[in-house]
């Protein structure tokens, strides 16, 4: 009796330790991503506390998840990795049934991301957004005698990008979006799978590489605001909130967004769960808060994003919801791409030319 009594109470203690670890959920987003105020009322509404940590490239994300083991519960690669970490089995089923406000996504973004998660089975929509040309609008009026850029001449001519190198050039350090912004600037598919077209893309690069001044992806948005970069390749609304920075230091730095008129791409940001997730019903806790109009409403307000919840809108403030930059018109839209994942063997030729681009060897 006594030994029945031990074992049960021994079993009371292993089922109250699992209990207090399910209080957790561990989140790995990209960085500028959320308002924190949203970590935190989340945990004041749940008990569940976030441990949040951040990334600011797919490739990293990728290398973390085919490794397995990453110990987190909801992550965000964009569209094109994700399809190819699903074909991996990186992810598990989402289970709908703990995710009632699925009801608030947007249909039309729905469908532009079954291309990558069809049925939306692996992942729901965080944020999506376009990678264009942030820039400092003095400094290009300056050296270019407009204050606006419609170009990807601008980073693309060797002539014209050199005139900017005293000021700061920030270029992403994200080959699948830079080989395509090269390849469509050529005239070629920006989604183009040719290793030809995209050894071309390459050597185009490589001619304006000795004037970008930084590869990077999310050092760009204190630099651009600072005023230590006057152009950069990035993701829209980081270079919205490098505007806001630098309009709230008050620093004479004055910066915006363009989407160049041959176009630019599209992506999708989606939050799924690890196979191997340790918690995964707190994952699909936070999941669905994130899909709450208000809370995604005000991510968005935050971060300059758009989001794919259509229930949200109401809840956006004007600057987001009206600023095409964000929100992009039917005639922006038509202009912009999307893409789809490398083969192993084009991602190998990928891999070698934006290494060459970067190091020059
Ligand atoms: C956040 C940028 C995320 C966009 N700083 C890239 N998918």
């Amino acid at each position: 009796m006594k030994k029945l009594l031990m074992a049960a109470a021994a079993l009371a203690l292993v089922a109250g330790a699992a209990k207090a670890q399910d209080k957790v959920v561990n989140v790995y987003n990209w960085s500028d991503y959320i308002d924190e105020d949203i970590l935190s009322e989340f945990t004041a509404e749940t008990g569940i506390k976030v441990v949040y940590d951040v990334f600011d490239s797919n490739d990293i994300l990728e290398t973390k998840m085919l490794a397995g083991g990453s110990g987190y519960d909801v992550v965000v690669p964009s569209g094109t990795f994700l399809q190819r970490q699903i074909q991996a089995g990186v992810f598990q089923p989402l289970d709908k049934s703990k995710l009632p406000n699925i009801k608030n996504l947007w249909g039309q973004i729905q469908e532009r991301t079954a291309k990558f998660d069809p049925g939306a089975k692996y992942s729901v929509k965080y944020m999506w957004g376009t990678t264009g040309i942030g820039y400092n609008i003095d400094a290009v009026k300056q050296r270019l005698g407009t204050d606006t850029i419609d170009s990807w001449s601008v980073i693309f001519d060797p002539d014209q990008i050199s005139k900017f190198t005293d000021c700061g050039v920030h270029v992403l350090d994200a080959a699948d979006e830079m080989i395509p912004a090269a390849l469509n600037y050529l005239g070629y598919a920006p989604d183009s799978q040719d290793t030809g077209q995209i050894e071309e893309a390459g050597k185009l690069l490589e001619k304006i590489r000795p004037h970008v001044t930084s590869f990077n992806s999310s050092a760009y948005i204190n630099a651009l605001a600072d005023g230590d970069a006057c152009l950069a390749v990035g993701w829209s609304g980081d270079v919205l909130q490098a505007r806001d920075r630098a309009d709230e230091a008050d620093n004479g730095v004055h910066v915006t967004y363009a989407i160049p008129k041959e176009g630019a791409l599209m992506w999708f940001d989606q939050m799924a769960i690890p196979a191997d997730a340790p918690h995964p019903d707190t994952a699909l806790k936070f999941i669905n808060y994130i899909m709450r109009a208000d809370v995604i409403a005000k991510a968005s307000n935050y971060v300059y994003y758009a989001n794919g919840n259509k229930a949200s809108q109401p809840m956006l403030v004007e600057d987001v919801i009206s600023d095409p930059a964000i929100y992009p018109d039917e005639a922006t839209v038509a202009k912009l791409y999307v893409t789809s994942p490398y083969s192993p063997r084009v991602q190998r030729v990928v891999t070698r030319v934006w290494t060459r681009v970067k190091t020059g060897s």
